[in-house]
């Protein structure tokens, strides 16, 4: 590879590209097991520490993570969740998923998991990272010896790294998908042609468990991420602009589309974080090139209609982790020949569920009345037909298939 680096190459025998949950997730795993790797990651540790997204995490990702000794101070610091909560028609409705399976979903803002696994992965497991690197360039990715080089923060200097494999742990708008030659990968696309206000608010949650309102107006939802801070989405126009929103439009917005009988008033707070997230998705197929492993948001993108993105990233972190430690310590590479092929069963069943949840969040405000009658036979069949509710049930909460 020619550089303007003056020093040799360095040698991992992975580097693994973004710090995010998929990436730290690998290198706490490569770590444990013995095998050394270098995580590069362009924001600095406390930009990703404090950058927040997810909440609602599945039960048998938080088992994964168990498993693997990363999940001690979820488990301390989590709110267990046992029902949500469907709005519409002025009315209430609990879905009780705990009782119908005895399952249950987590809640863990996702950056505090990150800083978990920065901890383990930095300060306990003793991995190399560089933060806030910048121009990270792949090479040689269908050979023996990639190489993977990028410029330092602060010195400016290019550094160049040999290793035998790359994780693409880079998220939606990463690099490391890009380096893959034109024509092997299918990218699927689906765009909702749906904007949502993705809002934090500086208040305590108003209800003890997720919202879900249908709306003529528009979706809303409510959900928890901590003892003070709520996260609340409104349906808005595909690329509005957050300035749109004035802090009396939101809650009054809010107010309006989770008004329901007997509902508690929302508890007003600062809203912290105001941004429009377009909703679409798409999925990379297949999810490998030569020596390149992608894994979670770099792979596939699930809109946060059905709150997947992160519990994929997690399990094709899993995966992927599983096979490289079993390849680089036992030479075997049952597991990552498979890798592709299984994560996406999983990616595809949560891509089909999000659409489908999507039609009975947004069919109401579609103006179409026949979507909007359909919508409204999907929400009823939750609640009069015990086998639609199980099915939901397991959807909803990713059991059907194991870590
Ligand atoms: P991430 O978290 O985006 O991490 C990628 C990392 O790569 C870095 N990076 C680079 N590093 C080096 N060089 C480059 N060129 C780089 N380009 C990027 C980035 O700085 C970053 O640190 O991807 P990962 O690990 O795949 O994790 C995916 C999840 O973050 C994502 O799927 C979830 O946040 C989606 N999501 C939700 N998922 C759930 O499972 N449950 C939820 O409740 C949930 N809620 C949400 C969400 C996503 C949201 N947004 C913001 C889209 C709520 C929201 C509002």
């Amino acid at each position: 590879m020619t550089t303007s680096s003056s020093r040799p190459a360095e040698r991992f025998p992975v580097v693994v590209v973004g710090a995010g949950p998929a990436g730290l997730t690998v290198g706490c795993v490569l770590r444990a097991a013995g095998v050394d790797c270098l995580v590069l990651e362009a924001e600095s540790r406390r930009s990703v520490e404090q950058r927040p997204r997810a909440g609602v995490i599945e039960e048998w990702a938080v088992r994964g993570l168990e498993r693997r000794g990363l999940a001690g101070r979820l488990l301390e610091r989590a709110q267990r969740h046992t029902e949500c909560e469907f709005r519409f028609g002025g009315e209430r409705y609990r879905f009780r998923y705990r009782e119908l399976t005895g399952r249950h979903h987590w809640v863990y803002p996702q950056h505090f998991l990150v800083t978990d696994l920065v901890r383990e992965y930095v300060d306990v497991r003793g991995g190399a990272v560089r933060f806030g690197v910048r121009d990270v360039r792949l090479r040689g990715l269908d050979s023996e010896r990639p190489a993977v080089s990028y410029t330092c923060a602060g010195t400016g200097e290019r550094r160049v790294v040999e290793c035998a494999f790359v994780a693409g742990c880079d998220g939606a708008r990463g690099v490391t998908r890009a380096a893959v030659p034109a024509g092997r990968l299918r990218i699927a696309r689906f765009d909702y042609g749906i904007g949502w206000l993705a809002l934090l608010a500086e208040a305590p949650p108003s209800a003890s468990s997720v919202v879900f309102g249908m709306h003529p107006r528009g979706f809303a939802g409510h959900m928890q991420r901590s003892a003070d801070v709520t996260r609340y989405y409104l349906q808005c126009p595909p690329g509005d602009d957050p300035a749109n929103w004035s802090h009396q439009r939101v809650w009054d917005e809010l107010r309006e589309r989770l008004r329901a009988a007997d509902a508690p008033p929302l508890n007003e707070g600062r809203l912290i974080e105001k941004r429009v997230l377009d909703m679409h998705n798409y999925v990379v197929e297949p999810m490998v090139s030569g020596r390149l492993f992608l894994a979670g948001d770099a792979a596939h993108l699930t809109a946060p209609i059905a709150a997947k993105g992160m519990n994929l990233a997690l399990h094709d972190a899993f995966l992927l982790a599983d096979g490289l430690v079993a390849r680089l310590t036992r030479g075997d590479d049952g597991v990552l020949n498979g890798y592709s092929d299984r994560c996406l069963e999983r990616v595809w069943d949560y891509q089909e569920f999000s659409g489908w949840l999507s039609e009975v969040y947004h069919g109401t405000a579609s103006g179409d009345p026949y979507r909007a009658g359909g919508a409204l036979a999907r929400l009823r069949r939750l609640f009069d037909s015990p086998v639609a509710a199980a099915a939901f049930a397991e959807q909803y909460l990713g059991t059907r298939t194991g870590e």
